[in-house]
């Protein structure tokens, strides 16, 4: 079943079915003000954190009686009421269209119900810490139309969430409302502060421009009524907000106002909400009285966020591809990179920092987008590598570099609830910065100087020796880094000294990147130290491969974890992967384990990341196994996990596997499966059930996921085959044998690449030949000093 469709021109996906199988929601703002809407607006809003700057209400984890930016309308002859959005009034479809277009940080939705239109635009200008919400409300009808509006907020008590959620008998008492002209103002601690100490008082607004207003309710019972829902407020189906305030209740922000509108003529209303003093909201609000305001800054908005993707397009035969490398995923790469896991329909905002792997993952999904601001971000995650070398698995928002505590202090543990380091935070650093350095070609910034979380500091270079260094002064009795707390699978712990195969893999693409380097710095000594070190760590990982599949580790018992006798997850994804990416599978061992992941692993949503599931056959460490089989890390379709394959088999060569399992695991091409997926189809999501669950196909974790910044790796490294390194680029798709060609338009380094790509034979990968400006090279590698402003690039495959 189909909700919606892309609409790649405007960089927006249009949902034209309201009842959607899960709220689709869409990011606004920043975290400095955050806020999500679903595409009937349900959603919540917050300042700085998701946790501790609630100011709007949320019920997670359910599709009844969401709160939300709503605005009612009521035709004040019949005594008809409905909302713009399709939800919360919910007026049966087929007297009710409603369409939504959800846009770069902009989400349009518009309704038609009894000869009115309404349009309402939603958004957070840029750099504001305040949201807007544009109502265009129309006559359609032939005669005249008496109409009562009411925009409507459920604000919070308490800016901290679970206060606000469970300790009622403190946050009921802490807040009143008062009417101000045209907006309600909330005011919370109302006294504290007065002395100059220092003050939890904070006041939030909700007002109004565009019409006057005829009624208000700061309190939320008297607006909904007793017995009632959103569905039906008391004083929308009455037509008359009573006026009343909060003291001592749940507060709310409800705007009335009576209009009438001739047939064909419209009225707009500007609602506006923030955390804003009384004065700081009348200035904000007077603002929007100026025509065209809103117009600008949404213009303003799609102008920020379109050149931004444009930096890379491609045109493929696949719309499912160019949908998602063009605007969806890449998008996505974004909302996780600026918002790491702070806030979404799932996450509540708890998390009191960056997970380090996560964040420098994170980084690689934009670096083909915007490589400076990818490198502000790495040099932060540099700044919270200890000196020892290890990453801190959590890193505060309010990070301190030099000053902080580490997981070997009983402080830091406290904190962050991290109890000791983790086997592969800083490896992940080796293949970010060499796609930056790859993007920008900037091979100075290996000689930056950047300070140690706990003190101290050293150059890029040094920074990634010892990240080196920590996994070789942690190497378990088989000669492989050790498990510590973990590795990227949070639910696999194989015990301290336990060995792990994919940080193994890890280390061995971190020693060929770095041996590269050492080379060209000529630092002999560190290239002696690598050939042997990376020697020895081949010979362990040599003794990992079982006929026809990489094992995944051994237990700190010695036990083998994934050999291919188990009983229960006998196989395993990413060793598999990381094998070919790492560069150290043999040609034999790499086709052989894909060929194992494609009989054993492949399911038509993608390959799971292990089978059997963890059932009857688990041991302690193997923490998966409480989840139901075939779900989360217990055998589920871990979409992280398929950027890598994407990756491996392009690399491989293999087009046509690498473009199925991104055609299997890719939200778009669910689009018309969508009651099936569940998620939204424009996004992805963490994971999705695979064949053992009733519910194969349904994905789960919306937005905030590695899947972003990996799949687009995948798809843009890998299919694609851009592959920038200090000096150039190569271009070396891998890519279905069907098509006939595709082109890439792409920014690098300040020039414009136009690229076409023709496949006249029909081939997988290879390039026959590759001209730049007419002009024949050699290879598939482009040299950056070659480039023009403006250059035609031709790569024909054979
Ligand atoms: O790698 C982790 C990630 O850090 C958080 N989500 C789950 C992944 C796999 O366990």
């Amino acid at each position: 079943m189909q909700y919606g469709y892309f609409d790649l021109k405007n960089k927006e996906y249009v949902i034209d079915r309201p009842d959607t199988p899960a709220p689709w929601v869409n990011y606004l703002g920043s975290p400095e003000y955050g806020a999500m809407i679903s595409n009937n607006a349900a959603g919540y809003s917050f300042v700085k954190s998701g946790a501790n700057g609630r100011i709007s209400r949320f019920r997670f984890n359910s599709m009844m009686a969401l709160p939300g930016r709503y605005i009612y309308l009521r035709d004040n002859d019949t005594k008809d009421y409905w909302s713009a959005t399709w939800q919360p009034v919910g007026k049966p479809l087929d007297s009710y269209k409603s369409v939504c277009r959800h846009g770069t940080a902009y989400t349009v939705i518009s309704a038609d119900y009894a000869g009115i239109s309404s349009e309402v635009t939603y958004y957070v200008p840029i750099g504001a810490t305040y949201e807007v919400w544009r109502a265009v409300i129309t006559n359609n009808s032939d005669k005249p139309r008496n109409l009562s509006t009411f925009g409507f907020v459920e604000f919070t008590n308490d800016n901290n969430y679970e206060q606000d959620q469970v300790n009622l008998q403190y946050t009921l008492f802490i807040t009143r409302t008062s009417f101000e002209g045209n907006k309600i103002l909330q005011h919370i601690n109302e006294n504290d502060g007065k002395d100059a100490t220092g003050s939890n008082h904070r006041e939030r607004f909700f007002g109004m421009v565009g019409a006057p207003i005829s009624g208000y309710n700061g309190n939320l019972d008297s607006f909904i009524g007793p017995y009632r829902t959103y569905s039906n407020p008391i004083a929308v189906e009455q037509g008359k907000c009573t006026g009343e305030m909060n003291y001592n209740s749940n507060a709310c922000g409800a705007l009335q106002s009576d209009i009438t509108l001739q047939p064909g003529e419209s009225k707009e209303l500007i609602f506006v909400l923030g955390q804003k003093d009384n004065a700081q909201a009348n200035e904000i609000l007077a603002s929007y009285e100026a025509a065209g305001k809103v117009d600008s800054e949404v213009e303003a908005l799609k102008e920020y966020w379109h050149s931004k993707l444009n930096h890379f397009q491609v045109s493929t035969p696949s719309d499912a591809f160019n949908n998602m490398i063009n605007v969806w995923n890449a998008y996505q790469c974004f909302i996780t990179f600026i918002w790491s896991r702070a806030a979404s329909f799932v996450y509540c905002g708890l998390r009191n920092g960056y997970g380090y792997r996560d964040t420098v993952q994170d980084i690689q999904g934009i670096i083909h987008l915007d490589p400076e601001l990818a490198a502000e971000k790495i040099r932060f995650m540099l700044s919270a590598q200890v000196d020892n070398g290890g990453g801190l698995p959590l890193v505060k928002f309010d990070h301190n570099a030099g000053h902080e505590n580490t997981p070997d202090d009983p402080e830091y543990v406290k904190e962050t609830g991290h109890p000791s380091y983790r086997a592969d935070d800083a490896l992940w650093l080796f293949p970010t910065i060499r796609k930056y350095v790859g993007e920008s070609g900037n091979k100075a910034f290996y000689d930056e100087v950047i300070v140690y979380a706990n003190g101290g500091e050293d150059t890029v270079y040094n920074h990634l020796k010892r990240a080196i260094r920590f996994s070789m002064e942690r190497l378990g009795d088989h000669n492989m880094p050790a498990g510590l707390h973990a590795d990227w699978n949070d639910c696999l712990r194989l015990g301290k000294k336990g060995e792990s195969t994919f940080v193994a893999f890890q280390l061995y693409y971190a020693m060929s990147m770095m041996h590269e380097l050492a080379a060209e710095r000529k630092d002999s000594e560190y290239v002696s130290y690598l050939d042997k070190a990376q020697k020895a760590l081949g010979e362990a990982l040599a003794a990992c491969w079982d006929e026809d599949r990489f094992i995944r580790g051994i237990r700190e018992d010695g036990v083998v974890v994934g050999a291919k006798k188990d009983p229960e997850a006998s196989m395993w994804l990413n060793p598999q992967s990381w094998s070919v990416i790492s560069g150290f599978a043999s040609k034999e061992q790499s086709d052989k384990a894909m060929q194992s992941v494609a009989d054993i692993l492949d399911t038509p949503y993608g390959a799971k990341l292990l089978d059997p599931p963890y059932i009857d056959h688990y041991f302690d460490g193997a923490l998966m196994h409480i989840f139901n089989p075939d779900t989360k890390e217990n055998g589920g379709i871990f979409s992280q996990s398929q950027g890598w394959l994407i990756l491996a088999e392009s690399l491989l060569g293999h087009g046509d596997d690498a473009f199925r399992y991104f055609e299997e695991s890719s939200p778009a091409s669910m689009n018309d499966k969508a009651e099936q997926r569940v998620l939204e189809p424009y996004v992805h999501g963490q994971f999705t059930e695979s064949t053992a669950s009733p519910y194969a196909g349904r994905s789960h974790v919306h937005w905030l996921t590695g899947t972003a910044s990996t799949v687009m790796v995948g798809c843009v490294e890998g299919i694609c085959g851009m592959r920038p390194d200090a000096d150039g680029l190569h271009i070396c798709p891998s890519i279905p044998a069907a098509w006939d060609g595709f082109t890439m338009e792409k920014l690098f380094r300040g020039k414009q690449l136009s690229i076409t790509v023709k496949n006249p034979n029909h081939v997988q990968s290879g390039v026959a030949s590759l001209t730049l400006n007419g002009k024949a090279l050699d290879g598939d590698y482009v040299p950056a000093d070659a480039l023009a402003d403006k250059n035609e690039i031709e790569v024909v495959l054979g």
